[in-house]
């Protein structure tokens, strides 16, 4: 039992490492609010994962900030709750706005965590210490580069490589990984840059045995993802198209992929995105966790709930050092030279936050009491 008593918004930005290419755009730093949630006498922390624009979903930041500030907040705000896992359908009445709903929702468990003065994958359901680690390499602007970034991935311990892929960067990248680097776990993101009138060119990804392929099609289309998956040999795995329990059913009922992405500001929270993880292993459909280049914050979340047992492929989750330096995390998120990272055992998500470093980052607050 925890009652939210006030609520903060602080919109953050930190520049990236290196930039960030996907089929929908390239980034330089990371712009995302970061929910607090005062109760009981603890605060609780969420990142919202929402992006400056509207390309990998409809959300934005301002959209987050528009519909927590304005919505979000009045239904949550001096509310008791008996279990975080009933702040999702308390907030019912707002249509869609996962992202904006799961910042909230996520600190929410934080909060319940640290009340219990236990971690929060004890709260979720975890059932491992640690997780295994997977990265996610942008589009570059040469093969060369791509060679050398999974050069040094593959250096650094991590147990699988994604290449992001679009029109024109697709077969011959994974055709130089392949040729240079073997056997390696390789799989790639497309971002919903193509379309079914592509399977041909899908399909001759199929001799270079990838784990699978994300999100070929449209972020809206399943059926052409069932169609697309009948053609082609290597696994469909669906991110963007995965918005909810009910779209996962479906997808899995049309047999239009046969591994899921689970990211929870997609999916409305923790409480939606255990949901997905369950009807997944019900349908024996393996799960890992993806990722939205989250500050060390939002990062501790995933870990927490990569701890889940059918988080059974390495996720999206790799170091702080590869996007922030600093992180807004003392220390930093960290993976072992075997591709793996601890899940925090402290309270809540068991990370230690600067809050310097917070304040230096923050372009915006919005504080409200109940
Ligand atoms: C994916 N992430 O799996 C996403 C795409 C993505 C790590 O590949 C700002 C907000 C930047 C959302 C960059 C990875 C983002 C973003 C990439 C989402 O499809
Ligand atoms: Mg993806």
């Amino acid at each position: 039992m925890f009652s939210i008593e006030r609520l903060r918004l602080r919109l953050i930005r930190l520049p990236l490492v290196a930039f960030f290419e996907t089929s929908f755009s390239r980034i330089y730093d990371k712009t995302f609010i970061l929910v607090s949630l005062d109760g009981n006498g603890v605060e609780g922390l969420g990142e919202c994962v929402a992006d400056t624009d509207p390309y990998y979903s409809a959300e934005t930041n301002v959209t987050a900030w528009h519909v927590i500030k304005d919505f979000i907040a009045p239904l949550v705000l001096g509310r008791t709750y008996a279990h975080p896992r009933d702040v999702f359908p308390s907030l019912a009445r707002v249509r869609g706005h996962h992202m904006a709903k799961a910042a909230v929702e996520m600190a929410a468990w934080d909060l319940a965590a640290r009340l219990q003065n236990a971690p929060l994958g004890q709260l979720l359901g975890g059932t491992r210490t640690e997780i295994a680690s997977g990265v996610s390499i942008g589009i570059q602007d040469s093969l060369d580069d791509l060679a050398g970034k999974v050069a040094r991935e593959l250096d650094a311990g991590y147990r699988r490589i994604k290449i992001k892929i679009k029109p024109g960067w697709d077969v011959a990248a994974v055709e130089a990984v392949r040729a240079r680097f073997g056997a390696i776990p390789l799989m790639v993101d497309a971002n919903a840059a193509y379309t079914l009138a592509d399977a041909d060119r899908l399909a001759a990804l199929d001799r270079f045995g990838l784990m699978m392929i994300e999100q070929p099609l449209e972020y809206d289309d399943v059926r052409d993802h069932a169609a697309l998956q009948r053609r082609i040999a290597t696994p469909v795995c669906l991110d963007e198209s995965i918005h909810s329990v009910r779209a996962a059913e479906d997808a899995i009922a049309l047999a239009a992929c046969r591994i899921v992405n689970i990211k929870p500001g997609r999916l409305g929270g923790h409480a939606e995105a255990i949901r997905v993880h369950d009807v997944c292993a019900a349908h024996g459909i393996p799960v890992w966790h993806g990722g939205m280049l989250e500050s060390g914050i939002g990062r501790a979340h995933n870990i927490h709930l990569a701890s889940l047992p059918n988080f059974s492929l390495p996720g999206d989750i790799a170091a702080s050092r590869r996007y922030f330096v600093p992180d807004l995390i003392e220390p930093g998120i960290e993976v072992s030279r075997d591709g793996t990272v601890p899940v925090p055992t402290g309270p809540g998500i068991g990370v230690t936050v600067d809050w310097d470093r917070v304040a230096a980052a923050t372009l915006e607050m919005h504080d409200v009491k109940a």
